[in-house]
């Protein structure tokens, strides 16, 4: 362990593709979008092509993209599990009629937000030198509960060089242990490739003394717990010195704010924060100065500025924030934060006119996702890999012209444009999701990957 730095490491942004089965049924308790827009008409092509478009505006500006693949949907061998029985058609016909909310959760293409497919380590900061990655387990809510095992064959197979990449199991699938992956984990560093301290934010403790639970969200659930971050740390190897774990502020999480990524984002030395992030707002950044090795850079918008009920509409801290070689941060925020005057105004007069490193913003549609709780950094996995890590990559996942041209022929050969909750018992539907996942790991070179590739 004598190298305490790494040269020519990268951000790379792992964007999910929206599956063929994206619909709105409204599943998700306290993310506000998606309880209000359940039952509405989605357009999955619409859905997977504005993700592809972002991905492409992103590389074309020079930063590094990869891609991520849908998971198999609807989760058939999920409805089996739970009872249903007789060839697909029956299985979906017996589910649409005697549980419906069944038949939609294992329909939900939540695979998308890969903020949440794991937490992720550089290997920078691993004792090991190998990057670490630990998939969430989701088991806050049942559509997603279905992904972790799908999304740790998936990340076997990209990152599956043994010498530079090490996986950890999911958590125990119990709600002491309740984990949602990186939507709720910030790196903060200088380069990439010098030593990181890593922000970890809860929601609940589930083995402490909180008393009364008053300082629980009374309203919604609290998705991450200590004990989930503290355990996740301690599989990649992470001491004291280079972890804080934070509470995330009950009132926020009350109104909306679901995952901390909801709330601040932070990049680099930049943590771009609401005033109502955290709940011991000096306690958190005094213990995070005391720990980096740069100087941290607090951008703070206070509630004056942008109401939380604001900050949730408009997903303006569910943005990207990105390194660019000058020095300067590019701020990708999804296009509801030019629908909100106040947040538009913030953006301009004091983001970008503020003494902070952030210098332009870039506005983009993801609408589809939006309307289920997804901005553009929900999006997205973040992994910080250097030149050789990036060379040992398995599969076809790094974006460039030629794939974004695939991926765009393969989505207008397989996607439909109009799904609504009802459409979801329909067996040609499973027949055309399973037909284009397969087709996918062809074309991503990832091999067998699904269920229903595995036998
Ligand atoms: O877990 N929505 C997701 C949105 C996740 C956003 N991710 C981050 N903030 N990192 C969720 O609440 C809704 C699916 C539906 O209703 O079909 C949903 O699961």
């Amino acid at each position: 362990m004598s190298t305490s730095v790494i040269s020519n490491v990268r951000e790379v942004n792992f964007d999910g593709l929206v599956g063929p089965t994206h619909n709105y049924s409204g599943l998700a308790v306290g993310n506000v979008a998606s309880m209000s827009h359940g039952g509405l008409e989605s357009n999955p092509k619409e859905g997977v092509l504005q993700g592809l478009l972002k991905m492409k505006s992103l590389m074309e500006a020079g930063y590094a993209q990869g891609v991520l693949p849908p998971q198999q949907r609807p989760d058939i061998g999920a409805l089996r599990d739970l009872g249903f029985s007789g060839n697909n058609h029956e299985l979906l016909a017996r589910a649409a009629t005697e549980a419906p909310q069944l038949l939609r959760a294992v329909c939900s293409a939540s695979s998308m937000w890969t903020a949440n497919a794991g937490t992720v380590t550089p290997s920078i900061d691993a004792p090991d030198r190998r990057v670490h990655f630990t998939p969430a387990n989701l088991q806050s809510s049942f559509h997603r509960f279905l992904e972790p095992q799908t999304t740790g064959r998936v990340l076997q197979a990209i990152f599956h060089s043994e010498q530079h990449f090490a996986h950890h199991p999911a958590l125990p699938a119990t709600p002491a242990f309740s984990d949602e992956g990186a939507a709720n984990h910030t790196r903060l560093c200088g380069e990439y490739g010098e030593p990181g301290v890593h922000l970890f934010v809860y929601g609940r403790q589930a083995f402490g003394d909180v008393r009364s639970g008053e300082r629980e969200p009374a309203r919604y659930p609290a998705r991450q717990t200590l004990e989930a971050s503290q355990a996740v740390a301690r599989q990649h190897g992470l001491v004291a010195s280079q972890t804080v774990f934070a509470q995330q502020h009950p009132d926020a999480i009350d109104a909306g704010v679901f995952h901390n990524d909801v709330i601040a984002v932070g990049n680099g030395p930049v943590l771009l924060y609401h005033e109502m992030a955290f709940l011991d707002e000096e306690g958190t950044l005094d213990e995070l100065r005391r720990k980096m090795t740069t100087p941290l850079i607090p951008v703070r918008v206070p509630i004056e500025a942008v109401s939380l009920e604001d900050a949730v509409a408009s997903y303006l801290f569910n943005s990207q924030l990105l390194s660019n070689p000058d020095g300067t941060m590019t701020l990708v925020v999804p296009s509801e934060c030019q629908e909100r005057e106040a947040v538009w105004r913030t953006v301009q007069d004091y983001l970008l006119a503020g003494n902070n490193p952030i210098s332009d913003v870039v506005v983009k549609d993801v609408k589809q996702s939006m309307r289920n709780g997804g901005g553009p950094a929900c999006l997205r996995l973040r992994v910080a890999l250097s030149e050789a890590e990036r060379a040992a990559l398995t599969g076809r996942v790094l974006l460039t012209n030629d794939l974004y041209a695939d991926l765009t022929a393969w989505v207008n050969r397989h996607y439909r444009d109009r799904l609504v909750p009802g459409d979801l018992a329909d067996p040609q539907l499973a027949e055309e999701s399973l037909s284009a996942l397969d087709e996918l790991t062809q074309l991503l070179q990832i091999g067998s990957v699904y269920p229903f590739q595995l036998g």
